[in-house]
């Protein structure tokens, strides 16, 4: 009889107690002869797990994309689609999944130079989509997103082994502190912090429009905030985020006339493929938590 070979698990998650697990594992897996980040940018990343660029996309591409967005929000049959996630209380669309399915340009995006060149670096590898997203933040009726760690639920409910994968969230309109501007927590990224909790099953189908199991204690987050403060993500339309798949984020509601639409990519390592989930009955579907591990060209 094989004994079934138990795998380790670097970050145990959705567990009775919330015990912070210093992260063992680099933020930076490249070095700066590897791409376009130079010493001190990686450096600055590696400490605080975040970096932006200003004027990442051009006008004409913010033009391009934006009316992208709107074309597809606009688009009435995609509302029947299981990757359309709307907003719990007014039924606006808030995301779109897996957008570079729907959008010849975005796909292209995902492809360029200026994207693959800087996840490669960062992660030291080959990389593909893990999921990608355009989140809309309407005006007025925009909910944000409470604080969490994106890598805590790929880990349980995706089945990421480490956190060796980067987001690029790029800015469509323009991030205003008052907007619902992506908020991070500097140096969050190097410690992980366990969810507390069962999974449920089928969890995405609500936690995609708020997130209820996995969700750090506000005791963490004082402490967090304390230690490291909160930095938020503001800039004009075309700037990126480049974030660690563990810092701790969320953004707050939009209640100006002012919407805050984002293109969100994320990148895994071609090393890092999704398992089993870490603390989840069933993995995700593909649209959320894709496991075709193509390098992307
Ligand atoms: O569950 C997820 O995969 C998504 N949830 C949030 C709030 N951010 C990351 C990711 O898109
Ligand atoms: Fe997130």
């Amino acid at each position: 009889m094989t004994a079934a070979t138990a795998r380790t698990d670097a970050y145990p998650t959705r567990v009775s107690t919330e015990d912070p697990i210093a992260r063992e594992h680099p933020t930076v897996w490249g070095s700066a002869s590897d791409g376009p980040f130079d010493a001190d940018t990686l450096r600055t990343h590696e400490e605080r797990g975040f970096t932006i660029c200003e004027d990442f996309l051009s006008a004409e591409e913010v033009e391009t994309f934006g009316a992208e967005l709107t074309r597809l929000t606009s688009d009435a049959t995609l509302r029947s689609d299981e990757r359309v996630i709307t907003e719990k209380a007014s039924g606006q669309v808030r995301s779109l999944f897996e957008v570079q399915d729907f959008s010849a340009p975005i796909d292209a995006l995902s492809r360029d130079p200026r994207l693959l060149d800087r996840a490669r670096q960062l992660l030291g590898s080959e990389v593909y989509l893990h999921q990608t997203r355009v989140n809309y933040m309407p005006g007025f009726q925009g909910t944000g997103f409470y604080w969490h760690s994106d890598f805590e639920t790929w880990h349980a409910e995706d089945g990421m082994p480490l956190p060796r994968a980067v987001s690029c969230s790029i800015a469509l309109t323009p991030n205003y502190p008052f907007n619902g501007g992506l908020m991070v927590i500097p140096g969050s990224h190097r410690t992980f912090i366990p969810g507390v909790g069962v999974t449920p099953e089928d969890n995405y189908a609500s936690s995609l429009k708020e997130q209820t199991v996995g969700v750090p204690s506000e005791a963490a987050i004082t402490r967090m905030a304390a230690e490291h403060g909160i930095d938020q993500f503001t800039g004009p339309a075309g700037s990126a985020l480049w974030f660690d798949a563990n810092i701790m984020h969320g953004s707050g509601n939009n209640i100006t006339p002012f919407p805050r639409s984002n293109i969100f990519l994320v990148f895994n390592s071609v090393e890092n493929a999704l398992e089993e989930p870490y603390a989840a009955p069933a993995p995700r579907p593909g649209y959320i938590g894709n496991r075709d591990v193509t390098p992307l060209r």
